[in-house]
């Protein structure tokens, strides 16, 4: 390893469909070493079996829901790498209830729920990483288009999206001086686990080609390679934003 490699840790594998997988696919071609992390036991092996396809990768356990569990993975990280240059945050997550029906149903638990794992664990995971970015870095979190406009039974995770784009911008703020970038990516939709088990899904993914200025859906490979571009040199003067990777669907009116 060369002591120019840039370092990333990236939150949020389950399996190959995943963004988090895309994105590490993309960072390691870039020439990044990374720390790639999975919530839990039962999607570890799935994990390491990817992991282990990109040499020097290393894969951790992190359930973002766990004060702990952060303080634990950041230790191990500083002791293994001590400098870090780039965070991916991948992870979203709404009880499957608040994810069917009226938005006016949604519950105290299931708001807590969707915005402790989708919007606080970036605030957590962008403050413990901060002071490991010695040389300036890039955080990157995923969202969607349904932060800003109904999307019926996204539901609280409209609202938890639109939470996170504005912590986005809370976080480039204060980290700014220290050269550290904060911006999201709006994905368009793509069939992914936390996509499947959607009821319509492949109606939304049929009528979103259909009106998309390019006449398809996003590839997941396109969303990796703009989070590798929002992490390298050629991103040096973009924070805080939001930038859309969907096809061209937001610009449309009619
Ligand atoms: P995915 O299911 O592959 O990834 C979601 C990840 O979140 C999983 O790895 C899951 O383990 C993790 N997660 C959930 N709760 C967690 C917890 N408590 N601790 C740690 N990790 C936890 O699905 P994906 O589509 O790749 O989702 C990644 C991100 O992309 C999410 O933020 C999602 O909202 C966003 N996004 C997805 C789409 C889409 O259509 N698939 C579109 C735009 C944005
Ligand atoms: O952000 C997402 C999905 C996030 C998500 C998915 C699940 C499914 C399993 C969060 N929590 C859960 N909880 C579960 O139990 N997307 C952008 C994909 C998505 O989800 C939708 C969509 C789209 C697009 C839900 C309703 C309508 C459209």
């Amino acid at each position: 390893m060369s002591d120019t490699q840039k370092t990333a840790v990236i939150f949020g594998l389950a399996n190959k469909r995943s963004i988090a997988w895309a994105i590490a696919q993309k960072l390691h071609a870039a020439g990044w070493r990374l720390a790639i992390t999975y919530q839990n036991e039962r999607l570890e092996q799935e994990a390491k079996d990817l992991i282990a396809d990109l040499p020097g990768a290393a894969g951790f356990m992190c359930d973002v829901s766990f004060d702990e569990q952060i303080a634990k993975l950041f230790e191990e990280l500083n002791s293994r790498y001590g400098v870090l240059h780039g965070l991916v945050h991948s992870v979203a997550f709404a009880p499957a209830e608040e994810l069917q029906g009226d938005f006016f149903n949604t519950t105290r638990e299931g708001f807590r729920i969707a915005h402790d794992i989708s919007v606080y664990s970036l605030i957590a995971v962008a403050r413990a990483a901060a002071p490991m970015m010695t040389s300036g870095g890039g955080i990157v979190t995923l969202t969607y288009y349904g932060a800003e406009k109904v999307v019926p039974r996204y539901n609280v995770m409209g609202v938890a999206k639109a939470a996170l784009e504005a912590s986005v911008r809370y976080l480039a703020n204060d980290f700014g001086p220290k050269a550290i970038r904060v911006n999201a990516i709006s994905a368009g939709p793509i069939k992914t686990l936390a996509a499947r088990g959607i009821s319509g899904l492949g109606d939304m993914l049929k009528s979103h080609a259909e009106r998309a200025p390019m006449k398809r859906n996003v590839d997941p490979g396109e969303v990796g390679a703009t989070a590798a571009f929002l992490l390298s040199e050629a991103g040096s003067g973009i924070t805080g934003e939001t930038i859309y990777v969907d096809c061209g669907y937001n610009i449309m009116g009619f």
